[in-house]
């Protein structure tokens, strides 16, 4: 008896003294399961943000999409009542025209390319256009390459994709792309997408390979052709509203541990990609290599006309294919 008191009085002292150390708390969302690399980089950035201020700004994680889908959770923290979100650059496409840039089809040759532009000049130019939405865009992700899956037939060319029905992020961008290739699109929250494949709503949907998985959509998808239309990476915002509240010797400690995180969730998604694959593949599902991306990426040309529109998209787009 009197050791089960002891216990319960030092675990609430322990509580109780964590609590005072953090002054502040972020509260951070993520769509995605405990476990999964985003949620692991957003973590990681914690217990560095910790122990830069030795527990005084510490970061609660709200995963699995508990604060609600991503659409909704970044009007949130455009009101500051989330702090950090980790969410791809997609929802953003409809609200601020530079996220379009990394959203688009075919944009980056390869992962190399895609981290030379989102570290360099130009990926801090895109993140800098944050902060006329009431959003401070701390850092990117990795997210790998999006692929289309459903739960007919193995799609070996563009000309199967004809008329199938497709689940898009919530992005015009996006339900153009599928257009172009001749499929329809549907834009909905990344929760229903599971259902909506079970119930032939939609013939299914397209992502990543750890998104694939971790999401349960491989169960009701079996068919993945790997046609790599696009490799959006992830963004990691805070409110502006919530960063404002900081002191700038705050904000640079933010700012620093945001970035640090990010060679931390690059190597925890390269590690899941292969997992994912793996165990996808033992699932038994279709997975289709062997496809001739030239008439994806050729049939693009009418998406890039409509949303590379003014000069300065125009010369972010010509800077990023410069890029060696
Ligand atoms: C994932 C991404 C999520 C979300 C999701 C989706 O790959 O990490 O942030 O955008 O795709 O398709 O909705």
């Amino acid at each position: 008896m009197l050791k089960t008191v002891t216990a319960a009085l030092l675990a609430s002292v322990a509580m109780a003294s964590a609590s005072i150390a953090c002054e502040i708390t972020l509260k951070a969302a993520d769509t995605h399961p405990d476990g999964y690399p985003t949620v692991e980089g957003v973590k990681a950035m914690g217990k560095m943000l910790e122990e830069k201020t030795d527990g005084r700004i510490c970061v609660e994680m709200f995963h699995s999409a508990q604060l609600g889908e991503e659409k909704d959770t970044i009007e949130q923290t455009q009101f500051g009542v989330i702090d950090l979100n980790r969410v791809s650059f997609g929802p953003f496409n409809n609200i601020i025209p530079e996220s379009q840039i990394p959203s688009l089809p075919y944009i980056f040759r390869s992962v190399d390319h895609m981290h030379k532009v989102m570290d360099g000049d130009i990926g801090a130019e895109i993140l800098g256009a944050f902060s006329d939405h009431d959003l401070i865009a701390l850092t990117s992700y990795d997210a790998g390459s999006r692929s289309f899956y459903n739960s007919q037939k193995p799609i070996t060319s563009m000309e199967d994709l004809a008329g199938m029905k497709f689940r898009v992020m919530q992005s015009d961008l996006f339900v153009d792309m599928v257009g172009a290739l001749g499929a329809n699109a549907t834009p909905m929250p990344y929760g229903e997408v599971y259902s909506g494949i079970q119930t032939g709503v939609i013939d299914g949907a397209e992502n990543n390979w750890p998104s694939y998985e971790s999401s349960g959509h491989f169960e009701v998808a079996g068919y993945y052709t790997l046609d790599q239309h696009l490799m959006v990476p992830e963004v990691l915002v805070m409110s502006k509203a919530s960063w404002e509240k900081l002191s700038e010797e705050d904000q640079k400690l933010v700012m620093e541990a945001a970035k640090e995180s990010t060679a931390v969730q690059r190597k925890l998604w390269a590690d899941r990609e292969a997992a994912s694959e793996e165990k996808v593949r033992a699932a038994g599902n279709e997975i289709i290599t062997d496809i001739d991306k030239t008439p994806f990426i050729e049939a693009m040309a009418p998406v890039y006309e409509k949303y590379v529109t003014d000069e300065k998209l125009k010369d972010l787009v010509a800077r990023i294919q410069a890029v060696e």
